[in-house]
Formats: structure tokens, sequence, C-alpha cells
């Protein structure tokens, strides 16, 4: 069963400015932060009451934020062992780049490896989200609720975004956005909840 009544907890994971401070920042208090200043460690950050937005509910025990270079993979794995929600956050506008392209692939491919030893809990769960959406021509002010899926498409034709498909499986929700403004990361958040919801039933 789903533990909502004690919160969920989040991890995220991904490259070097992937995006994951900004989206922690954004889940554990709505704002997004001004500069970009690099994660050395894990940061475990809290979040008292529940997040709400557009009758979607869900109470946040802890998220846990990441330090990005590939070394990194071994506090992930620590982590993971303990987390509901794993975000792997892959960012749009470095996946057509070859060596970006490896990274994601192994990282995604030491999740599914992960999953499948049994080491990650049962009712885990594990979300793709493509930051940096608004560098596409189409999507320059963000992505709205109605392109959505136009957004998903895109982004699922970059290479490296269809590499992480490939080892987490076509059933990984897959959400394509922009953490680049308020109104962004609200759009985000607001389709992550609804995966969550889905996906957990
Ligand atoms: N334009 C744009 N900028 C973004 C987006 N997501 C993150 N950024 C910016 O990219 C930079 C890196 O974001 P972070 O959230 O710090 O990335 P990170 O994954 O925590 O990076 P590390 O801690 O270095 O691994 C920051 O300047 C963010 O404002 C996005 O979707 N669009
Ligand atoms: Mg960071």
């Amino acid at each position: 069963m789903w533990p909502q009544s004690k919160g969920t907890s989040f991890l995220l994971i991904g490259p070097i400015g992937s995006g994951k401070s900004t989206l922690a920042r954004f889940l554990q208090d709505g704002t997004v932060p001004e500069d970009y200043v690099s994660t050395a460690g894990t940061r475990t950050l809290a979040r008292s009451e529940d997040i709400a937005l557009d009758g979607l509910r869900l109470k946040i025990s802890v998220i846990a934020d990441t330090a990005g270079h590939p070394e990194a993979i071994r506090a992930w794995h620590e982590k993971a062992k303990e987390s509901d929600i794993l975000l792997y956050l892959v960012s749009y506008a470095e996946a057509s780049d070859s060596s970006y392209v490896k990274r994601v692939r192994r990282d995604t491919g030491q999740l599914r490896d992960w999953r499948s030893k049994g080491e990650l809990r049962d009712h885990s769960r594990t979300v793709l989200i493509v930051t940096h959406m608004d560098r596409h021509e189409d999507f320059g002010d963000g992505v709205s609720q109605g392109r959505a899926n136009h957004a998903e498409r895109v982004a699922r034709s970059a290479p490296a975004v269809a590499a992480a498909v490939k080892e987490l499986g076509p059933a990984c929700p897959v959400i394509a956005g922009s953490l680049a403004t308020t109104a962004a990361c609200t759009d985000v958040t607001f389709r992550l909840l609804t995966a969550i919801e889905s996906s957990l039933g």
C-alpha cells in the first residue's frame, strides 16, 4: 500500500544542471532560485504542509536533492532504497550530445538494475522529467497544459530521452517542460502530481 499517511519521499537525480535543485526548491516552498549553485552533496529538504494544486493534494515527507556528477551515483543508490518517488531529470538542451546520452544511459541502466534486483521499495516509482524545453522554438514561452503532449513527443525524440525510456521501460511517465519560471514549475509539478496519482492508483 502507498504510505500516503506518512507522506511521500522524493529523490531528485540526474546529470549536472538538469534542474534538480530548482525543482527541489519549488516542491519545498513554491519558489524558483535566482542563482545557480551547483550542488556538492545530498541535501535533504522538508515540507510541512501538503502540496495542493488544482484539486490534487500530496503530503511530502522529504525531498532529497543530490549532486549531478557521475560519481554521485553511489549516494543516489543509498537514497533510492528509501525513496517513494525517484525523479530522473534530463535537460533537453543537452539531450542530443553523445556524451550526455551515454551518461543518461548509464544512470537509467543502473536504476533499472536496482529495481530488478529488488533494491528499491516495491511501491516506488520512477518519473522522467525533461527540463529546458523552453530551448525548443515551439515552447519558448513555456509548455501550457494544451501542449504537454506535443512537448512529450518532442522530448521523446531526443536521443538522451529515448535512451532513458528504453532503460526505464514504457510505463515510466515522461513529463516534458521548463523550470525557468514559477508558472512553468507549477505546470511541471501539476503534471507530476497527476502522474503520481495515476501510477499509484
Ligand atoms: N531555461 C531553463 N533553465 C533551467 C531549467 N531548469 C533549470 N534551469 C536552470 O539551469 C541551472 C541549473 O539548475 P539546477 O536546478 O541548479 O540544476 P541541478 O540539476 O541542481 O545542477 P547540479 O546541482 O549542478 O547537479 C539554473 O540556472 C536553473 O535556473 C529549464 O527548464 N529552463
Ligand atoms: Mg543542484
